[in-house]
């Protein structure tokens, strides 16, 4: 007792591929929700985190940067060239990436960057263990630094480590397509917690781990034991500081944001996407679902407008090149197709907007789209759901195949692929009456309000703790 004690209240050390630094504050929004998600809890424990600076440099030098704000020190180190190609735009963005996210397709594999990923976590751990005291806990996050556990271990770091992937675990016949497969999952297994987004993504791991490595598991405990060693998985669902987002809602800010879009739209109804440009996010397949919509009802293109906000990322990466030309490309056509001197049905937005703008933006946009084809869990669905008013809520439609539609289940469900099934949903969504909308809103809401980021937080540090 204790002994558990003690390590809650124990210095956290987080580590990540980015860190939120304070003077990149704009851009925190862009790297992601893991930026926005952590600082918080590292407030509460006068924590380390500790990332790449996202600086590039000729030569690595492992030079460490810190600096400690409110509390909070934060610690980063340049990367070489060589090793952003390998380990982030190479093995983490081209093959990891788009393998968990079912995509096959896009999956590069190259025997230089998978050694250059690991040679990047090794540095990491090379630079982490020496700031590691006794009783620090540590929680290394994402798809990006898998094998830095072991690494740690390595060095000589005993200390409690836990791991949380923040993208989906793929199933097991799709996972066995990445060549060495079995020594990233054994990596895994030297943290003694890895937390998972939804119970889905954590049985097509455990699956895994039983059938390809004959792990002995208990599925009632999460316990997995290999070789001796034994670590905890379960589902930890991500969401989103409640308290300061909608307090967000009182700022001037988010009211300018909200009538800037009313006033633009006029008595159109506004319907928002906000996501990363990205191909997880189903982005092109979202337009062909809208200019299906107008093909049905033509006359609609003069009562409803559609903003798509979505800001470039991992721009090096080829893949992600195309999204974008891609999605130009369609929303010029329907735009082509169907605008007037005075209207155009879909307005393209390429940058990033603070989160008090976001909150304004969702609360005067009548229906929120969040159709990925494949999303770890989604923060925006919860972010858009948690900007709504009480009194006359918006409608949320959600892709089934976001981590997100497990807690969500009173949105409009849509299969993102079919453009079909998502003009069905702007049809359904522009017909729901209030009191319905009203229904689904406050049940919603009440999941977004309580499993909140302050509670997984507690939840993955409480198990973490308990090991
Ligand atoms: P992301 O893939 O980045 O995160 P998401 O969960 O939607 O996806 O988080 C995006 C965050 O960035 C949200 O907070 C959103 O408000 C913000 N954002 C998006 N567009 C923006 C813009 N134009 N301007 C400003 N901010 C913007 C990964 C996983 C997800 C998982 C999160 C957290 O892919 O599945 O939910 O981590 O674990």
């Amino acid at each position: 007792m204790e002994r558990s004690a003690l390590t809650e209240n124990s210095r956290l050390v987080v580590i990540s591929n980015r860190v939120a630094v304070p003077k990149a504050r704009g851009a925190a929004g862009a790297q992601g929700g893991l930026a926005g998600a952590l600082n918080a809890a590292l407030k509460e424990r006068s924590g380390l985190w500790f990332g790449w600076s996202g600086e590039e440099v000729a030569e690595h030098t492992g030079e460490i940067e810190t600096q400690t704000t409110e509390g909070v020190t934060i610690a980063t180190m340049d990367l070489s060239k060589r090793d952003i190609d390998e380990y982030y735009n190479g093995y983490a963005n081209s093959t990891l990436w788009p393998l968990f996210h079912y995509r096959l397709d896009l999956v590069e594999y190259e025997r230089e960057t998978a050694k250059g990923y690991e040679r990047v976590n090794e540095r990491f751990a090379e630079a982490v263990a020496p700031m590691i005291e006794p009783d620090d806990n540590i929680w290394v996050h994402d798809y990006h630094l898998m094998p830095l556990g072991e690494r740690l271990r390595s060095h000589g770091i005993d200390n409690r480590i836990g791991f949380f992937l923040h993208i989906p675990w793929p199933p097991t016949r799709l996972y066995v397509s990445l060549p060495y497969h079995e020594r990233l999952v054994r990596t895994l297994l030297s943290y003694d917690v890895v937390g998972f987004q939804t119970e889905e993504w954590l049985e097509s791991f455990v699956h895994y781990c039983e059938t390809e490595l004959g792990a002995e598991v208990d599925k009632k405990t999460g316990k997995i034991r290999l070789d001796g060693r034994e670590a905890i998985a379960r589902a930890y669902p991500i969401g989103i500081d409640w308290d300061h987002f909608s307090a967000l809602g009182n700022t001037g800010e988010a009211r300018q944001a909200a009538q800037r879009l009313l006033s633009s739209t006029r008595r159109r109804i506004a319907m928002i996407g906000v996501d990363r440009l990205d191909y997880s996010k189903g982005l092109p397949e979202r337009i062909d679902g809208i200019g299906r919509f107008f093909d049905r009802h033509p006359e609609r293109a003069r009562d409803l407008v559609f903003i798509q906000i979505a800001p470039p990322s991992r721009e090096d990466v080829e893949s992600y090149q195309e999204i974008r030309e891609q999605l130009e490309q369609k929303c010029g056509e329907i735009n082509g197709a169907r605008s007037e001197v005075d209207i155009v049905p879909i307005r393209y937005v390429n940058r990033g907007y603070s989160h008090a703008e976001l909150f304004g933006f969702f609360r005067a946009a009548k229906i929120g789209l969040v159709t990925p084809l494949r999303d770890g869990m989604n923060l925006v669905a919860k972010e858009y759901i948690a900007a709504q008013d009480p009194e006359d809520p918006g409608v949320l439609i959600l892709s089934q195949f976001a981590g997100a539609a497990i807690q969500l289940c009173d949105a409009v469900m849509v299969n993102p692929h079919s453009p079909d099934d998502i003009a069905h949903a702007i049809q359904v969504a522009l017909d729901m009456p209030l009191d319905e909308r009203k229904r689904r809103y406050e049940k919603m809401v009440k999941t977004v309000r309580d499993d909140n980021l302050q509670a997984w937080t507690a939840n993955f540090l409480r198990d973490l703790a308990a090991t």
